[in-house]
């Protein structure tokens, strides 16, 4: 038996909802109530000591992390694979996911609290149960400064260059040679974790109305159409919006509010001179 502990509009949940889908697995689903903080529990943290979602009950086997429960799924349901099975293509594929790992993850955290989620009490009570200080620290900036604290801008620039890794990935010549030989249709070469891995960060900055990241990157912007337009994307992300639009709605609403401001911060921020450092003593 699989048993999915999620949320409808966490992005971590939906990559691990859209590799269950490619699979055409049927999940039994508990929704953990992020903002009632639900995955603070001792209950839930004596099985996720991160206290996040997703979580994955495999026959009583707990597995956590999103990415690796996505490659646990492709080991115990081969079919249709997920992964590539050429062990220089795989390494690249981890690549990939880790940097949703690294950062990715963390950018869209600080993207969606400080335009949007800001506006809800209720997520500042999720945020002050935070176990990891880190994380903890960037949304509570996020939540109080909204678009003016600093790591805004991070997370910004940040999209801007994955926008720009992704469109090398498409091209087939990589942002460098470690991800070289992919594209043109997926980021590797053949579809697998790697696109699945950036689906739900696609759809969030849709969410939060930054399509402009794409709109001079005609690769990307195909690349995303395409993700769009599996059947698993509706199934493991849109159905699952429908829970609760006023997320989605305030998400919206929220960016179209935002976008000229972080347009023209994208936009500067392009300029090398713009994110010039020098140490202070130096100065
Ligand atoms: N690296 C983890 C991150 C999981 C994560 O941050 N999940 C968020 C939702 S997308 C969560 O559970 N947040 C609740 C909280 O921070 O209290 C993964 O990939 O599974």
């Amino acid at each position: 038996m699989l048993k999915l502990y999620h949320h409808h509009t966490s992005v971590c949940a939906a990559k691990t909802r859209m590799a269950l889908a490619e699979k055409g697995l049927d999940f039994e689903g508990e929704i953990i109530r992020l903002r009632e903080r639900d995955q603070h529990r001792p209950e839930y943290l004596a099985r996720n000591p991160f206290g996040l979602v997703p979580m994955l009950d495999h026959d009583g086997r707990i597995v956590v992390e999103s990415n690796v429960i996505n490659e646990y799924i492709d080991d115990m349901f081969p079919d249709p694979p997920l992964r590539p099975k050429d062990p220089y293509r795989l390494a690249q594929m981890r690549i990939w996911t880790r940097m949703t790992d690294e950062n990715i993850h963390a950018a869209a955290g600080v993207v969606t609290t400080s335009i949007a989620y800001r506006h809800v009490p209720s997520h500042g009570n999720q945020i002050s149960g935070a176990l990891d200080p880190y994380k903890q620290a960037r949304k509570i900036a996020s939540f109080e400064d909204g678009i003016d604290n600093h790591h805004f801008r991070t997370a910004m620039r940040r999209y801007d260059m994955l926008m720009d890794q992704i469109d090398a990935a498409l091209s087939g010549k990589g942002p460098g040679a470690a991800l070289a030989g992919g594209g043109p249709n997926w980021l590797i070469g053949d579809y697998s974790l790697a696109d699945i891995a950036f689906a739900p960060y696609m759809e969030r900055l849709y969410c939060c109305a930054l399509e402009f990241l794409w709109e001079d990157r005609p690769r990307v912007a195909d690349w995303y159409a395409r993700l769009k337009a599996r059947p698993a994307y509706k199934t493991a992300i849109l159905d699952w919006f429908k829970w609760d639009i006023s997320w989605t709605d305030l998400m919206r609403s929220e960016g179209e509010k935002a976008r000229d401001q972080v347009r023209a911060m994208v936009l500067e921020m392009r300029d090398p001179a713009a994110r010039a450092w020098t140490p202070a003593a130096a100065r």
